[in-house]
């Protein structure tokens, strides 16, 4: 065990909007965004492909890519993309692919980029927090993110920050510098929301023990969803699940008692259809914790555990925030189990394959 198990960890999490404002500075400072805007022309369909948490953040990506700039826009893992690349790739001559990895070392997003950029002769976007790493050698341009980086081998504020940079990127091809403003907005009164709700996760985190976690969030959340339990399984060996979250109803919800935690990423567009599946799964006895932006009377009745945001900016600007609340879970369950988040069990930070695989 490490002398301050966690430590970096939980630096990370909290230090994430101040990180967010430095990456957008950062991109402002060096005219990334226009020059990328530049290199690579508006496609008929964009393609977000990643590992793990940078396959989370793709699903976050092609959802934001589409609402701020009108074109299509798809996330695969970049497995996918090596074992079926006729279903993941079929248009090859209208498809812009991005590659997303935190180091630019995992041999699958290699192995992608070299089969698009050397074989399929397809020019290739990398975003990425590290410099002097494969994944810029061969990919056309990289979108650097490098404030965002990490000790930790969990991923907490590159996924945020790769994912608003990305944000940034879609609203300067959707011409929405409007957006980008909401982005600048967001750091002050997130991390004012995170520094109220680190507390108050630990304390809940101490006081119930839940053997499940389900995640539940639609449309650009369910990204977040995904990732918020990833985060629970690395940092706390915990058993996640997460959901679109109507679809909870078709099956899932047989799982529901007592000690399971379900979290509800409530959306604006979805508000009332997912508040009413809340209030069922209320009733069917979980315990529930809620994060909403603004919450009606019915929402505090139905939350054991709420995370009321209260963001000034719109909906797709609030994804990053929503994921606070599931990364402190992770965080401090682990460390109630005696585990470094840190360091999980069974993990390393880069997935390196040998070449036979
Ligand atoms: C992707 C990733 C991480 C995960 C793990 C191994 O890495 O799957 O999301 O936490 O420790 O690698 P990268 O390609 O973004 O560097």
């Amino acid at each position: 065990m490490t002398e301050n198990p966690g430590a970096h960890t939980l630096e990370e999490i909290l230090s994430q909007p101040g990180c967010w404002a430095e990456c957008l500075r950062a991109l402002d400072e060096k005219g990334q965004l226009q020059e990328i805007r530049k290199r690579f022309s508006p496609r008929p369909e964009w393609l977000f492909v990643g590992c793990g948490s940078s396959y989370y953040i793709a699903q976050g990506a092609a959802a934001s890519w589409t609402f701020l700039t009108g074109m299509a826009a798809r996330a695969v893992p970049a497995s996918e993309l090596l074992l079926f690349p006729d279903l993941a790739f079929p248009d090859s001559a209208g498809c812009q692919p991005v590659l997303i990895s935190r180091s630019g070392h995992t041999s699958e997003i290699l192995k992608a980029a070299e089969y698009l950029e050397l074989k399929g002769n397809t020019r290739t976007l990398a975003v990425s927090c590290a410099t002097h790493q494969p994944l810029e050698q061969i990919s056309t341009a990289t979108l650097y993110v490098l404030p965002a980086d990490e000790k930790s081998m969990v991923m907490t504020r590159s996924f945020s920050s790769m994912l608003l940079s990305l944000q940034a990127l879609a609203a300067t091809y959707g011409k929405r510098p409007d957006f980008v403003d909401s982005l600048r907005r967001l750091p002050e009164p997130a991390q004012a929301a995170l520094d109220r709700l680190h507390p108050r996760i630990q304390e809940f985190v101490q006081a119930n023990d839940f053997p499940v976690y389900v995640f539940l969030g639609q449309g650009p959340f369910m990204g977040v969803a995904n990732e918020s339990m990833l985060k629970v399984k690395e940092m706390s060996c915990s058993f996640g699940q997460s959901f679109h979250t109507l679809e909870f109803r078709h099956g899932p919800k047989a799982i529901v008692s007592p000690e399971t935690l379900v979290v509800f990423l409530l959306s604006e567009t979805g508000f009332e259809a997912e508040r009413e599946l809340l209030q069922e799964v209320k009733g069917l006895g979980a315990t529930t914790l809620v994060v909403a932006n603004h919450a009606d009377a019915a929402t505090r009745e139905a939350a054991d555990f709420l995370v009321e945001l209260n963001l000034d900016v719109p909906e797709y600007a609030r994804l990053a925030p929503y994921l606070m609340a599931g990364q402190l879970i992770g965080l401090f369950t682990g460390l109630k189990k005696g585990l470094d988040p840190d360091r999980p069990r069974n993990l390393s930070r880069v997935v390196i394959l040998n070449d036979n695989h």
